[in-house]
């Protein structure tokens, strides 16, 4: 990530719907597994919940018990990823402390671009404590 302002109140909080595949867990390698996937940016986790379709009223907490899994931003990185990773357009990497890596993706590069904005932010900003 490029350094960004560290606004200690800077609320983040995003949410949208974006394609997005686990790459690693624990240190162990995945088989890939895009699916279009409810993103929320809430604090210092990302939470996923797949399945939810495009409709952007649904939030966690309302019918739904949780998230189907969320990682936590603290002390991990994120980056635009190499053409080796994907072959797909606007491709962001994220990397967890815990050895969980990520890819999250759309076609729409605005869309994208506030992402990256966002995670970015979140990373600076909620530095491992
Ligand atoms: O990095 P890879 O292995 O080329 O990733 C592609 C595969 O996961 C592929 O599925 P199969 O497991 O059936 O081969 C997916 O359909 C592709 O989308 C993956 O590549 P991209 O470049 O789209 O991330």
């Amino acid at each position: 990530c490029p350094s960004s302002p560290k606004h200690a109140s800077s609320p983040s909080e995003k949410c949208g719907v974006l394609n997005v595949t686990r790459i690693t867990e624990n240190g162990k390698k995945l088989r890939k597994n895009w699916a279009s996937t409810w993103t929320v940016l809430q604090g210092s986790s990302l939470l996923f919940a797949k399945g939810q379709g495009t409709g952007t009223s649904w939030k966690f907490g309302v019918g739904q018990s949780k998230p189907e899994f969320s990682v936590d931003l603290r002390g991990g990185s994120v980056e635009w990823a190499s053409k080796d990773k994907s072959s797909k357009k606007h491709v962001i990497e994220l990397k967890t402390r815990q050895g969980t890596e990520l890819l999250i993706q759309s076609e729409n590069d605005g869309v994208i671009n506030d992402w990256y904005r966002a995670l970015c932010e979140t990373v600076n900003t909620h530095a491992w404590e």
